[in-house]
């Protein structure tokens, strides 16, 4: 493949900076130049596109076309000139230039274009679908706020907005020429024409949707895709023939609409809110991903009866799931085909994966909301599910079943039913995700149609979290496993395991981390003001705050450390730091209490001159992208300890595995499959299994008997209840803990898992201090993580779900 040289970038760089910035290299301040960077690598990629797009359409080909409401991208600066292989020709020009790359790389905001694990996976998976040379779209919106930044005042969050655009939009080509049209409201018409039943739907309001694309080029290979991110636009400033006719409020009302549509991604992950605006977000994006679909599928064919043998849509949770009633629509409406004919057309097309069984979660939109704002989905919904219940009454004969089961029911119309009657696949996450969607949450569709189940456990881009975000530990790896083989075939990692024997080896691999480590704490320092001691155990916790997460056992586990050494200050104790990231639901009032006790907790320990040099907390502000990939490579502990069979997958705990770090966990999600790889020898296992966490409950759970028993946890929770040196009090988690939400006892069981968890803690100081042993570990970790590569999770979307062909 050819690079780009040294020269020809700098010539390339200072001609952009000419044309667009009009300054000269000397006068280009770093953001002129990351921006000039940004637009040179985007001419490449965009040229690459064109012919991408070429041969798909000449080699009529199936294409994938991935629909999620978060694409969460963080920088691409980087990413894109290493797969373009111009990372060296960036550094060299800009270093020449008399620019440090680095600082001009740090200019670039991430594209926050989501919440958490579901909109990373998104990212992910872009960068294996051109890497594997398979023909795929990714659409979603052009949101102008991404995730709000996170500030922590007085031990508190406060929410910022995100305004990541005029930095951030460099990557973004848009092409007003591709605009779609979306409507609103209105009103339904019927009537019969040349012996056939027509319907329109009148008095709508219109947004035009403009696509802003971004360019993704795989990692050796020219193939490159496109993520279409939809931008909201008003028809005219004020449609003045509207104006003429006395509609002015309609035409003010489009302008209304279009100004809010994309404004900003809903904050809420993992957790349902029947909000209009989100619903409009959701058919806005929808309508306008499918027409586009639609118009250069009849482009190339010239027919839509083709429609499901060249195109698969996989739909990223039920986010998209009006993509079904949708393309009905348009097959039916626009392209006049029967309501059969269209049916197995969609069917055949769309496919579902759920990412939680988190009850507040499932997605439920009220029927009014629904009719009023989308009249004529709301029929084709209607029809959908009248067909749907006919069908498992003709199953089950069981009125239970058909409630459960039912699209509509009781003024809801329930998306996951939606996705699982419309769609010819429904997966899950992980091995033991998938197997509670079969066994639990769609037990009764399983069984009547249990061809459609199946799993795709998640991957990451290994190339991004681990090569590019940690080359020392690359170089080590292309050093012993022979070159870089492993970048574009994973599993190569496993020759790591020869090397478990090796002493050399093991201390090159601890000094990789060592410096890894040093380099957080100056970064930490930096940024915060915190001083981290390099010499003390990293033990970390990042992932959006939530309930079932438990970070609170986390923190209750340091106050009980605490408590032991105020009981003999003289403790010997492995220095340990422990480091917390994550950014609460603005609306979640229980999560910022978390945060708020975790900071109470953290600046009480910072205070006590008997911690110094043994416990040390520290919560991270602003928990992103790019703070996870300064994170990652100085791990040590990944603290992954969720409620057992609450955490669909977990993709935070690939990227701790693969680069070293050692697993503190439950066996929950993908940790069952990582377990399955290392064994009991290889983490730190603790708590309950999903069945025992079942048992539990049906039994009933009784926190408030392991308080008045164990008496380590009732020192915990009278601390809490106390209080700390900030005078703060935390009653309300104290009685959360005990009494649950009033309803139910604490759903997520801490209580119960607390002593095998200090236990598990115990276990991991113990082997920490054997470095030989630990490192080991650590090495097993990183050469078994191969299977984690998001490029064999796509492999697997391809083999079990698109049956396209990928580059093996
Ligand atoms: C829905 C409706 C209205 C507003 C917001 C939402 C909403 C938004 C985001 C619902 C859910 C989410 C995000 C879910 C999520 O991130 N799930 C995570 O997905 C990961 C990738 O599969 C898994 O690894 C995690 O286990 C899972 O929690």
């Amino acid at each position: 493949m050819e690079t780009i040289t040294k020269a020809e970038m700098k010539k390339a760089l200072s001609d952009k900076l000419r044309l667009n910035f009009g300054c000269t290299v000397e006068e280009a301040t770093e953001a002129n130049m990351m921006k000039a960077c940004a637009m040179v690598l985007r001419d490449v990629m965009a040229s690459r596109a064109i012919d991408t797009r070429k041969v798909t359409k000449k080699g009529e080909k199936r294409q994938v076309h991935y629909m999620s409401l978060e694409f969460l991208m963080g920088r691409s600066l980087m990413k894109n000139a290493y797969n373009l292989d111009a990372l060296d020709a960036i550094k060299g020009a800009l270093e020449d230039f008399g620019f440090k790359s680095a600082d001009v790389f740090e200019m670039e905001p991430d594209a926050g274009l989501g919440n958490g694990g579901l909109g990373r996976l998104a990212a992910c998976y872009l960068d294996s679908l051109s890497t594997l040379e398979i023909p795929a779209t990714g659409y979603s919106i052009c949101y102008e706020l991404g995730i709000f930044k996170q500030k922590i005042v007085d031990g508190q969050q406060v929410e910022l907005p995100d305004d990541w655009m005029g930095m951030g939009d460099a990557w973004l080509v848009p092409k007003p020429e591709e605009v779609e049209e979306v409507h609103f409201g209105g009103t339904i018409r019927e009537f019969w024409d040349d012996g056939h039943l027509h319907v329109v739907n009148e008095g709508y309001t219109r947004v035009l949707a403009v696509p802003c694309d971004m360019e993704i080029a795989g990692y050796d290979t020219k193939h490159t895709n496109t993520l279409r991110l939809w931008d909201a636009k008003s028809p005219k400033p004020i449609d003045m023939d509207l104006f003429r006719r006395g509609n002015y409020l309609q035409a003010s009302e489009e302008a209304a609409m279009a100004e809010v549509i994309a404004k900003v991604l809903y904050p809420e992950d993992n957790h349902y809110e029947g909000k209009s605006l989100r619903l409009k977000q959701q058919y806005f994006f929808v309508s306008a991903t499918v027409q586009s679909i639609v118009r250069k599928h009849i482009q190339t064919y010239g027919t839509l009866k083709n429609f499901h043998e060249k195109n698969v849509i996989q739909i990223n949770d039920t986010h998209p799931a009006l993509v079904i009633p949708e393309l009905m629509r348009i097959l039916i409406d626009d392209a006049g085909l029967d309501w059969d004919t269209a049916w197995n057309i969609t069917v055949h097309s769309v496919a579902y994966t759920n990412h939680t069984v988190l009850a507040e979660a499932l997605e439920r939109w009220p029927q009014n909301l629904v009719e009023s704002l989308l009249p004529r989905i709301w029929q084709i919904l209607t029809e959908i599910a009248r067909r749907w219940q006919a069908k498992v009454e003709n199953f089950y004969h069981d009125e239970n079943k058909v409630r459960e089961m039912a699209v509509i029911w009781d003024g809801e119309v329930r998306m996951a039913n939606l996705c699982i009657a419309g769609g010819m696949k429904v997966n899950g996450v992980s091995a033991l995700h998938s197997q509670i969607l079969k066994d639990d949450v769609f037990h009764s569709a399983y069984v009547m149609e249990p061809e459609k189940f199946t799993n795709v456990t998640n991957g990451i881009d290994h190339r991004r979290w681990l090569s590019e975000i940690n080359p020392g530990l690359d170089a080590l790896i292309c050093e012993l496993t022979g070159g870089k083989d492993y970048l574009t075939k994973p599993n190569t990692l496993e020759k790591l395991d020869e090397f478990a024997g090796d002493a050399a080896v093991l201390e090159r691999l601890e000094k990789i981390k060592r410096a890894n480590k040093e380099a957080l704490a100056k970064y930490v320092k930096r940024e915060q003001g915190v001083i981290l001691n390099p010499d003390s155990i990293f033990d970390i916790q990042v992932k959006r705050l939530h309930e079932y997460k438990r970070q609170l056992l986390n923190a209750m586990h340091i106050i009980y450390l605490y408590q032991q050494l105020q009981d003999n200050p003289n403790m010997e104790m492995r220095p340990h730091t422990f480091l917390f990231g994550a950014k609460a639901a603005p609306g979640y009032a229980v999560a910022k209490r978390i945060i708020h006790l975790i900071n109470s907790l953290a600046s009480q320990i910072a205070k006590d001159p008997i911690c110094k040099d043994k416990l040390q907390v520290v919560f991270l502000e602003n928990y992103r992208v790019s703070l996870a990939e300064r994170l990652m490579p100085a791990s040590e502990v990944s603290q992954q300890i969720s409620t057992a069979g609450k955490e669909a997958s977990g993709t935070g705990n690939m990227k701790f595995m693969m680069n070293g770090a050692l697993t503190v966990g439950t066996l929950d999600g993908a940790n069952v499959e990582m377990h399955e790889v290392l064994g009991d020898e290889n983490m730190f296992l603790f708590g309950l299994k999903t069945n025992e966490v079942q048992e539990m409950r049906r039994n009933g759970y009784n926190p408030y008997r392991l308080y008045t028993r164990d008496p380590a946890i009732h020192r915990v929770l009278d601390q809490m209840n106390n209080g700390f040196g900030d005078g703060v009090r935390y009653e309300d988690l104290h009685e959360r803990l005990l009494f649950g939400n009033g309803s139910s006892p604490d759903e997520y069981m801490l209580l119960a898992d607390f002593a095998s968890y200090c236990e598990a803690e115990r276990r991991m100081v113990d082997t920490y201090a054997d470095r030989k042993k630990w490192n080991e570990m650590s090495l097993h970790n990183i050469a078994r993580s191969g299977i984690f590569a998001a490029d064999r999770s796509i492999a697997d979307y391809c083999d079990r779900i698109w049956h396209v062909p990928y580059k093996k």
